[in-house]
């Protein structure tokens, strides 16, 4: 069993930048070069070692923040890998206080962006020693110059004290696992040009990260920052022992938080574990400044305080920025309910929604009316990911359309405002700038810098759903953009983006490839032949402004020849578009839902009947027409 260390042998680091930037890659490096794994092991040819859940390999980004430790020079190095998108900004925030120092990476072509802003200052606020790293200085279009000036300008923003003004500065070309400390010379680009290893960043972890400065002697205190849960000893609560020491067997006791009737969880501590590499090793002692796991306390309190039972004393909550956008989720109410799913009920939801608000402090999840749950977070993408876990694991229930949080100050409604950058190649500039007229978007500025073209918008969070898939068509892929929640500003009433109208169907069945081909003229469509459809489910987009009802069941006259299996597949389905969830989402209107189910997304009215829906079309509802729809 390894030995307990003391603080003065542990670094605790946690890398942060905006998305993209390069952190989980520069952790690849630091694990590879501190040998972490065996020459002939898998991992030494692998990227993104750590993004290792299934929709972080899909999507190519960070969701969680995770740790790992590293030995160098007799020291123990716990580093922290953090998302960089601004959805993910409260695992940031959750995890930055068990770190003493902020590597900050800066990609030298795209230089300080959102996130870079947003992480750095809540970097700051917590007092982190910041190291930056310009990272990726192999790009054709880096600009090592620009980058360092806006980095300087940042900090003079965001500085809390004088010392956080004198920071050093490194350069990296994370991919290939180097860090320089002066600029090399020569022409970068070309790969492996340069010699380098990893430990010019090692060093300088060393020489400028302070140890912890958690209290060695006294009654023992730790706040549970983070939950890992496995079948044989049930939770584990992870954290940094900020006072005294622990051991195997000590009693110990757990509040939430420090109001009178605060709850108070007793546990003995059953295992105990640190950081080793990539996994987590027993020990039976652990003193200050040590980020353990542990098991034995049957508790379910992220931001929790565990104490020695004698000085029972609960430390500041964790501070996690409020959500800005939110989406009801309910059981499903489709005609097809319980056809897909593994897990359908309500009750069943609620169970599985219950422990995700215990397990994922950086969602608000609360029950809404009618049974549904409200399940609030910092954007569409952080909600999809919810849903789209959800449904892997063998969940059906249905979703509405995503709406913003808003805020009452001082008596007035407020609404949340994004900063937007775009970058796009110069050729779709005209595609980009009437997409963001058409949201309303405020041009900040607009720069092209060798064929490509930069913006900044101010938008309405609300104007924003929708708008990447939209840019991504529109320029053929060939865009980045990035936003962070701003500031809230006063709600405008203008409306909603401008969808077409939908085409819904009229009957219950099996689409067919014949009545499709017919409806395809009239726009686009959702289904293809042999999907299953019900009455009032949105088959597909309509040209023009107004709904649509079809029927796609519709097979050839009886009269006529039959189609055989050769004819049906004949029938070419030009206008056919599958529903992706991120489409879904945002085409969603308020009279509206998305099932979805672990095989199938289906758009549909919330009123299924067409007869209540032309009840409603008209308005004026007869008294007979809000009973039958159960309206009050
Ligand atoms: N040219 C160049 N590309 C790099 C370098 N380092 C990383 N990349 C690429 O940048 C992309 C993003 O790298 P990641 O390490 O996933 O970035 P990240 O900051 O962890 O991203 P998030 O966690 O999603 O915020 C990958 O395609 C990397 O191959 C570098 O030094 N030079
Ligand atoms: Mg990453």
């Amino acid at each position: 069993m390894i030995s307990p260390l003391k603080k003065q042998n542990i670094r605790n680091v946690a890398i942060i930048a905006h998305v993209d930037h390069g952190k989980t890659t520069l952790v690849d490096a630091i694990m590879k070069q501190c040998h972490l794994f065996r020459d002939n092991q898998d991992e030494m040819t692998q990227n993104q070692i750590l993004d290792s859940n299934d929709l972080e390999r899909e999507k190519g980004i960070t969701i969680l923040a995770k740790n790992i430790s590293v030995r160098y020079k007799g020291f123990k190095i716990n580093v922290i890998d953090t998302p960089g998108h601004a959805d993910f900004g409260g695992e940031v925030e959750r995890t930055l206080n068990m770190a003493q120092g902020c590597i900050l990476l800066v990609d030298a072509q795209e230089g300080v962006m959102p996130q870079t802003k947003a992480v750095l200052k809540r970097g700051l606020e917590l007092k982190l020693k910041p190291i930056v790293l310009i990272n990726k200085i192999d790009k054709k279009l880096a600009n090592v110059k620009a980058a360092i000036d806006e980095v300087q300008n940042l900090f003079l923003d965001l500085a809390t004290t004088d010392d956080q003004l004198d920071f050093p500065i490194l350069y990296a070309i994370g991919r290939e696992g180097k860090v320089f400390l002066e600029l090399p010379e020569g022409d970068l680009t070309v790969a492996n040009s340069t010699t380098g290893d990893i430990t010019p960043l090692l060093d300088t972890i060393l020489e400028y990260i302070p140890e912890d400065d958690a209290i060695e002697e006294g009654p023992f205190q730790m706040q549970v920052n983070a939950m890992e849960y496995d079948p044989h000893n049930g939770r584990y609560l992870i954290g940094s022992i900020n006072r005294g020491s622990l051991k195997v067997n000590d009693s110990v006791a757990l509040v939430v938080d420090d109001s009178e009737k605060a709850q108070i969880v007793r546990g003995k501590i059953k295992r105990l574990l640190v950081r080793e590499g990539l996994g987590w090793e027993d020990i039976t002692s652990a003193n200050a400044g040590e980020i353990v796991a542990i098991a034995g306390i049957d508790s379910k309190a992220i931001g929790g305080t565990l104490c020695d039972p004698s000085k029972i004393e609960a430390m500041p909550a964790l501070k996690i920025s409020p959500p800005s956008v939110y989406i009801k989720f309910e059981a499903n109410t489709s005609p097809l309910v319980g056809k897909e799913g593994k897990f359908v009920t309500a009750s069943l939801l609620q169970k599985r929604l219950d422990q995700e608000a215990e397990n994922n402090v950086t969602l608000e999840i609360k029950p809404g009316d009618g049974g549904s749950y409200i399940v609030a977070g910092r954007g569409e993408l952080q909600l999809s990911i919810l849903i789209e876990t959800l449904r892997r694991e063998g969940y059906e229930f249905q979703v509405r359309k995503p709406q913003v949080v808003l805020q009452t100050i001082d008596g007035v409604v407020m609404e949340p405002l994004e900063q937007l950058f775009i970058e796009t190649p110069e050729a779709y500039l005209s595609a980009v700038t009437q997409e963001l007229s058409n949201r309303n978007g405020q041009m900040v500025d607009m720069r092209s810098i060798g064929g490509h073209t930069k913006f900044e918008y101010k938008i309405l969070t609300r104007k924003l759903f929708g708008l990447r898939n939209e840019l991504i068509t529109q320029t053929k892929g060939n865009v980045v953009l990035s936003s962070a929640f701003s500031e809230y500003v006063k709600k405008v009433d203008d409306g909603d983006i401008y969808r077409k109208g939908v085409i819904i169907s009229t009957d219950a069945g099996e689409a067919r490839a014949y009545a499709l081909n017919m409806i395809q003229e009239r726009g686009i469509l959702f289904c293809k032949p042999a999907d299953k459809v019900y009455e009032g489910m949105i088959i597909g987009m309509n040209k023009y402004d107004e709904d649509l009802d079809a029927n796609p069941t519709k097979e050839r006259h009886k009269t006529s020849v039959r189609m055989n299996q050769a004819e049906v597949t004949q029938v070419s389905l030009k206008q056919y578009q599958g529903l992706t969830l991120e489409f879904a989402l945002a085409f969603l209107n308020e009279d509206e839902i998305l099932e979805i189910t672990p095989e199938n997304l289906r758009l549909r009215k919330s009123h299924l009947a067409k007869t209540e829906r032309d009840w409603l079309r008209r308005g004026n509802l007869s008294e007979f027409a809000k009973k039958k729809m159960g309206i009050e």
